[in-house]
C-alpha cells in the first residue's frame, strides 16, 4: 500500500479538497475559521499550505461564520456545504446555536472545533470544560444533540472512517444536516501515514428513493377520492430539484399549491395554481382552502406549527394528511398516510399512477382577492406616517428585478414577507424560519451571495437582529461580496411586543422605550454600518427608500439602507392563530380575558382534529 506521511489536519484538508459533488463541484469548496488554542497550529498550518486548493475564509464570530455556510448551503439546495473551525472553549461554543439551526433546518454544514488533548498531559488547558465525573466530557459534547452525526478524533486514522461518513450525511437526503467533528488539538498536528487512495477524487452522488410500491398505490387513491385537495410545498421540493416536477405535477391534476416559509418560490407567485403561503403566516387564499381541504399533500415539510396554524388549520372533519418526504419520520407524522420517498421521483411516479385524473377547480376569485390585498397594503403610503413593514416591503420589491434573492429569519419581516413577497423563481425567498435565528440574516447574506454571485441579495433585517449579530458585514466588504441591507429600526422587538399585547399582556421589556434605561436608546445603524465599511445611508420614507435602491443596486460595496418604521403594524389580512400558552391565573383582567379566548381555541382545535 503506498503511502504519504501527513499530520491529521493536513490529511483532513487534503481529503476535503478532493470530494465531488454529483455536478462535479467540490462538495466542500472551502473552510471558514477563526484561529485560537486548539485549532491555529494543526488545522491553521494545513489550511494555509492548502491556499487556493482549499480556500479559507476568515469571519468575525464563530456563529456568524456558520450562519454564512449554513445559508450557502442553503441556497445551493445542499448540493455543497462548508467546513466551519474553531478553537476549543468560547469558540466552539459560539458555534452551537448555529449547529442547531442547521439541525433543525436539515441543512448540511462540517463543524470542526478544536478539542483538548487527547493526551491529557497539560490537563486542564485554558478554556478546558472539566467535568468531575466524566473524563471525557468537553465543551464540545454540547453539539451532540444537533449534530447529524458526531465524532471526537482522538487518533488521526479515525479520519480513515469519520470523514467519509460526514460525506454521506451531507449527501443522504433523509439524514442531511450539520456534522460535528472535534478534533482534539495534539491530533491535529500528529503525523500519520495515510493510503494514498484515501485522498483521490471521490463523487457523491444524492440518490433519489423511490415510492414503495404499496404506499404509492394507496396514496393514489387517496388523491382520487379527494374533492378538495391542496398540495403543501416545503423545503424538500428546493432541495430535491422538484420545482418542475410540482409545477406539472399541479397543473396536470389541478391541485392548488400552497407553500411553506422554506417552500416558497418553488412555483412562481402568478402561476394560477400558487394559492400563496400557508399558515399562521398565510395568505388569506391558501388559508381558505386549507381549512377545507379534504386532503392535504404535504410535500417535503416537516409541518412545522407555523404551517399547520398548530394544527387548529385544517378544519374539515374528512381531512386526511398524506405526507411525500423522503425522510419516514417526517412522513409518518400526525398519522399520515405516509409516501416515503424523494419528492421528484414521488410526485413523478404518484402522476403516473394517477392518470388523467384531475381534481375540481379551485376557485380562481380566491387568489384575486388575496392579490388585491397584497396590493392594498404594500403600496407606497400617502402620509406622513411611520411606514409599515408591508410598505417598506412593496418598495424593496418594487426596486428589484426577478432574479433577486430577499433573504431574512426573525422578527416581524418573515412573517410579512412570507404573506406579500411574490416569489417569481426559485431560490429568490430565502428565509431560515426553521429556527427562526436573530442574527441569521447578515451573515446568511453574505453566504447567499457565495452561493449566487450573480443574483442580487437583499437582506431585510430589523433593529433587534441587526444588533444581536452584525459583524459579517465587515466580512461582506472584505470578501468584496456585496449584499444589499434594508434595516427596518421601529426600535425594539416590535413582533415580540405584538405577541405580548396580544396575548393579555402590558407593553414591557421588548421595545426600547419600554424597557428599563437610564438614557432613552438612540442608535445611529447607518454610522454603525458605514464603521464596517459599508456604504450606508438613512431615508425619511418610502420615496425616498426607492431612490436608496437605485444606489444600492449601482453600488459595488455592501449598501446599508435604514428606514424607520412603526413597531405596531402588521397586516391583518390572512393569517391564522397559533397556540401560545397564555396564562391561566393572572391578576391582569386583560390576560384573564386573553385566557378565556385562547381556551375557547383550544376546544376548538381538540374537536377539530
Ligand atoms: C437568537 C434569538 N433570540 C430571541 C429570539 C426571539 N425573538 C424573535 S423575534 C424577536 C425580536 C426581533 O426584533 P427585530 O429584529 O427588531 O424585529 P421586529 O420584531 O422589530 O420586527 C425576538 C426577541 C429569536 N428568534 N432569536
Ligand atoms: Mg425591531
Amino acid at each position: 500500500m503506498t503511502t504519504i506521511r501527513l499530520t491529521a489536519a493536513q490529511a483532513m484538508v487534503r481529503y476535503l479538497a478532493a470530494q465531488k459533488n454529483g455536478d462535479g463541484e467540490r462538495l466542500i469548496p472551502g473552510c471558514w475559521a477563526i484561529f485560537g488554542h486548539g485549532n491555529v497550529a494543526g488545522l491553521g498550518e494545513a489550511l494555509q499550505q492548502a491556499g487556493d486548493a482549499f480556500p479559507t475564509w476568515r469571519g468575525h464570530n464563530e456563529q456568524g461564520m456558520a450562519h454564512a455556510a449554513i445559508a450557502f448551503a442553503k441556497a445551493r439546495n445542499r448540493r455543497q456545504a462548508m467546513a466551519v473551525t474553531t478553537s476549543i472553549g468560547p469558540g466552539a461554543t459560539n458555534m452551537v446555536t448555529a449547529a442547531a439551526l442547521a439541525h433543525v433546518n436539515r441543512l448540511p454544514v462540517l463543524f470542526v472545533p478544536g478539542d483538548v488533548f487527547a493526551n491529557r498531559a497539560p490537563d486542564p488547558v485554558l478554556q478546558q470544560v472539566e467535568d468531575f465525573d466524566d473524563g471525557t466530557v468537553s465543551a464540545n459534547d454540547c453539539f451532540r444533540p444537533v449534530s447529524r452525526y458526531f465524532d471526537r478524533i482522538q487518533r488521526p486514522e479515525q479520519l480513515l472512517s469519520a470523514l467519509p461518513r460526514a460525506m454521506r450525511v451531507f449527501t443522504d437526503p433523509a439524514d442531511c444536516g450539520p456534522v460535528t467533528l472535534a478534533f482534539c488539538q495534539d491530533v491535529q498536528a500528529e503525523a500519520f501515514d495515510w493510503p494514498v487512495t484515501f485522498f483521490e477524487e471521490r463523487v457523491w452522488r444524492v440518490r433519489r428513493p423511490r415510492a414503495d410500491v404499496t404506499e404509492l398505490l394507496e396514496a393514489a387513491q387517496a388523491i382520487k377520492a379527494a374533492k378538495t385537495p391542496l398540495i403543501i410545498a416545503g423545503g424538500g421540493v428546493h432541495y430535491s430539484g422538484a420545482c418542475e416536477a410540482l409545477r406539472g405535477f399541479a397543473e396536470r391534476h389541478g391541485i392548488p399549491v400552497a407553500e411553506t416559509q422554506a417552500g416558497k418560490s418553488a412555483l412562481a407567485f402568478d402561476h394560477p395554481l400558487n394559492f400563496g403561503a400557508i399558515g399562521v403566516t398565510g395568505a388569506a387564499s391558501a388559508n381558505d382552502i386549507a381549512e377545507r381541504a379534504d386532503l392535504v399533500i404535504a410535500v417535503g415539510t416537516r409541518l412545522q406549527d407555523f404551517t399547520t396554524g398548530s394544527w387548529a388549520l385544517f378544519k374539515n372533519p374528512a381531512c386526511r394528511l398524506l405526507c411525500l418526504n423522503v425522510a419516514a419520520y417526517d412522513a409518518a407524522k400526525h398519522d399520515a398516510l405516509a409516501l416515503v420517498a424523494d419528492a421528484r421521483s414521488g410526485l413523478e411516479d404518484l402522476g403516473a399512477a394517477l392518470g388523467d385524473y384531475s381534481a375540481p377547480a379551485p376557485d380562481a376569485a380566491l387568489k384575486d382577492s388575496w392579490m388585491a390585498a397584497v396590493a392594498a397594503v404594500t403600496a407606497a403610503p400617502r402620509g406622513n406616517d411611520l411606514p409599515s413593514d408591508a410598505q417598506v416591503i412593496g418598495a424593496v420589491q418594487r426596486g428589484l428585478d426577478d432574479a433577486a434573492v430577499v433573504l431574512g429569519a426573525a422578527g416581524g419581516l418573515p412573517g410579512e414577507l412570507h404573506k406579500l413577497w411574490k416569489a417569481a423563481r426559485p431560490g429568490g425567498y430565502h428565509m431560515e424560519y426553521g429556527y427562526s435565528c436573530m442574527g441569521y440574516e447578515i451573515a446568511g447574506g453574505l453566504g447567499a451571495k457565495m452561493a449566487c454571485p450573480d443574483r442580487e441579495v437583499v437582506v431585510m433585517v430589523g433593529d433587534g437582529s441587526y444588533m444581536m449579530m452584525n459583524s459579517e458585514l465587515a466580512t461582506s466588504v472584505m470578501l468584496g461580496l456585496k449584499i444589499i441591507v434594508v434595516l427596518l429600526d421601529n426600535r425594539g422587538f416590535g413582533c415580540i411586543n405584538r405577541l405580548q399585547v396580544a396575548t393579555g399582556g402590558e407593553s414591557f421589556n421588548n421595545l426600547l422605550d419600554t424597557a428599563r434605561h437610564v438614557t432613552p436608546s438612540d442608535i445611529d445603524f447607518a454610522a454603525h454600518a458605514a464603521s464596517m465599511g459599508a456604504i450606508a445611508e438613512k431615508v425619511d420614507g418610502i420615496a425616498s427608500l426607492e431612490e436608496a435602491l437605485v444606489r444600492a443596486r449601482a453600488s459595488t460595496r455592501s449598501h446599508v439602507i435604514v428606514i424607520d418604521t412603526d413597531p405596531l403594524a402588521s397586516t391583518d389580512a390572512g393569517g391564522h392563530w397559533w397556540d401560545v400558552a397564555v396564562p391561566e391565573v393572572s391578576g391582569q383582567a386583560r390576560v384573564r380575558d386573553a385566557r378565556g379566548h385562547y381556551e375557547t381555541i383550544l376546544k376548538q382545535r381538540r374537536s377539530s382534529n
